[in-house]
């Protein structure tokens, strides 16, 4: 096996010509090298370090600040298997391609040999990677993101498998930038893009576009979800997995300090961004979160909204196109204290003050361990239980705070039929509504008629099946504000989740499905207008005829690969529209 690697990391080194190569151990020494290096050349910058032990901030290339989606091909020799949700080369045509963009790309550069696992230690569930790279910057991430070295190889050894994954910054040109994805040979190639999602291959790449694919022929699934567990008076503790699309509440989700602790109701984290799901001898799902750290995002993060992540990004952090104060502090928008005066932007120059001062899309790394609510059973080899999954979105308008689907089939019906307004995660417009089933639409590494019939089948198979629930903390009123104080007190919606899954909560059948009635959701101590309460749980009939369209014009370009069933969900829906 390790000779395989060899032989490919030899492969790599004659196509890039490095000046030096770096195996990666992983350890503490080398982070500090790797650190050094950096303030050395400029990439990084050193905060405050008596207020932010261990803290470096990095400015990215200003065009090379999100995800590419544009740029992302996912390559399989039948172009139906990636399906009309991704973009499309044959893996031949890709690699004529993109093979001349790698040639002699590392010359000058150090070439870093990363050996990762994702996933915990000793889990049957982790899987291994290597990650090549000539960014000192995403080794050191990959440091914070997934564990580095020995373990890595060890997996490899014993398994004899893993991913490899290589990458160059190449020019930063998003001309001569792609981020390829080759299923069926579980390989994947990044050049022009040291940020994020493109360049961290562990994350979206690995984690999901092509773990997506190996889940579907082994029979497990990879999600773009948090993994939390919640707490409730009795002291029993429920996993629940939540999808929701880039930059639409995982994070802060995942570490929800609840209002109702008094109650005794209360959220430990397990993961927030990814969820690897398999069904165990029981037929029950389980969940293990991939990764080691949080890559989360800066903007709206304060005290008031996320305690935990600020405490967590207190040390050992880095954070990417933030601004920076002038005594050393990183800020950002929505941080809960005024723009300081001299402020420097994440452009690295004195704020004027037009635009914004950090990047909407800036981030911080940080270990996941370090974080406060952190759960006891986050690396539990075995996984945690899943006893419901959400579905939540981005949308100003028609999604109701939350309601629960009848049965499993109809569920994968509402998150097949997810839309949400686009956000600063991925290059583009912003605020315009898509579909985005499940909020993998960037992420499922094969044809999306295909993953919705895997869900079905994964349905099939377990005992008991979690209940799927749709949430939406992002209503808004005609003057522009949230009607839902979100947060924290999104508690009161798990609270009600949890009294569905004992069989007490109360709820109403609506055309949507089960939505808590007069008093069943607790919103005891909030200050609300009945018609704020109303507009939450409201039902608009034309307004969800028109989004079935939207479901519809996305669902008909799959064809024959679209479960019949899905379409059945669809037309059920309708009817009920028409008639209850
Ligand atoms: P990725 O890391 O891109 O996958 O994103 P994420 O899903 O983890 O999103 P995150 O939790 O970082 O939230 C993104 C933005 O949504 C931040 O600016 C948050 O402040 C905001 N946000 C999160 N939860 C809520 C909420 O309950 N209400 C409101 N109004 N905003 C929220
Ligand atoms: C997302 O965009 O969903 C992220 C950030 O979690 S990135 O790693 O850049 O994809
Ligand atoms: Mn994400």
């Amino acid at each position: 096996m390790l000779s395989d690697l060899k032989h490919w990391v030899d492969e790599c080194i004659a196509l890039t010509a490095p000046s030096a190569v770096h195996w990666c151990d992983g350890s503490a020494g080398e982070y500090a090298g790797l650190v050094e290096t950096m303030l050395k050349d400029g990439s990084l910058v050193s905060l405050d370090q008596s207020r932010h032990p261990g803290c470096y901030l990095h400015r990215s290339d200003p065009n090379d600040v999100a995800r590419t989606e544009h740029l992302t091909f996912i390559c399989t020799t039948d172009k139906d298997d990636a399906g009309p949700n991704n973009n499309w080369m044959s893996p031949a045509e890709a690699k004529a391609k993109v093979r001349p963009l790698f040639e002699n790309a590392m010359r000058g550069r150090t070439m870093y040999v990363i050996p990762y696992l994702m996933g915990p230690a000793g889990s049957p569930f982790s899987k291994a990677g290597v990650e090549i790279t000539d960014s000192a910057y995403v080794a050191a991430n990959m440091h914070i993101m997934t564990r580095v070295g020995q373990i890595a190889l060890d997996r490899m050894q014993e398994t004899g498998e893993y991913v490899p994954g290589l990458h160059s910054l190449g020019d930063l040109s998003p001309e001569r930038r792609f981020i390829l994805h080759f299923p069926e040979e579980k390989l994947i190639w990044s050049v022009g893009s040291g940020y994020g999602g493109n360049a961290l291959l562990g994350k979206k790449c690995f984690a999901l576009r092509i773990a997506s694919h190996m889940a579907r022929q082994q029979s497990w699934m990879a999600e773009h979800m948090l993994i939390i567990g919640v707490e409730q008076p009795s002291g029993e503790e429920t996993f629940i997995a939540a999808a929701f699309p880039s930059a639409s509440g995982k994070t802060n989700l995942a570490m929800l300090v609840s209002t109702l602790a008094d109650q005794g109701y209360r959220v430990r984290t397990v993961g927030d961004d990814i969820a690897w799901m398999f069904i165990d001898g029981n037929g029950q799902l389980r969940a293990i979160n991939p990764e080691a750290g949080f890559f989360g995002v800066a903007p709206g993060t304060s005290l008031a909204t996320n305690p935990v992540a600020m405490q967590t990004v207190d040390k050992n952090t880095i954070f990417t196109n933030v601004a920076m104060t002038a005594d050393g502090n990183p800020w950002w928008e929505g941080i809960g204290s005024p723009p300081p005066e001299g402020m420097i932007n994440w452009r690295g120059m004195v704020w004027d003050r037009t635009g914004t001062a950090a990047h909407p899309n800036s981030r911080f790394t940080a270990p996941a361990r370090q974080c406060p609510s952190i759960s006891p059973r986050w690396e539990d080899p075995a996984g945690v239980p899943i006893s419901a999954i959400v579905f939540g979105s981005r949308r100003s308008s028609l999604i109701p705070l939350v309601y629960e689907a009848f049965n499993w089939q109809h569920g994968v019906f509402v998150g097949a039929g997810l839309g949400s307004e686009t956000t600063a995660a991925a290059t583009g417009a912003v605020g315009v509504v898509r579909r985005d089933p499940m909020a993998m639409l960037p992420f499922c590494g094969y044809n999306m008629g295909d993953y919705f019939r895997h869900w079905l089948d994964m349905g099939k198979r377990m005992k008991n099946p979690p209940r799927i629930f749709r949430v939406n903390w992002f209503l808004k009123d005609n003057s522009g504000k949230f009607l839902w104080p979100g947060y924290g007190e999104n508690i009161r919606v798990f609270k009600w989740i949890l009294s569905r899954l004992r069989g007490a909560g109360g709820a109403e059948e609506t055309p949507l499905g089960f939505m808590p009635g007069p008093g069943d959701l607790d919103v005891s101590g909030l200050t609300f207008q009945q018609h704020a309460l109303d507009q939450l749980f409201h039902v608009d009939r034309d307004g969800w005829q028109r989004a079935a369209d939207g479901m519809e014009q996305f669902f008909q370009p799959f064809g024959e690969r679209m479960p019949a069933e899905i379409w059945l969900e669809h037309r059920a829906f309708r009817s009920r529209l028409r008639h209850r």
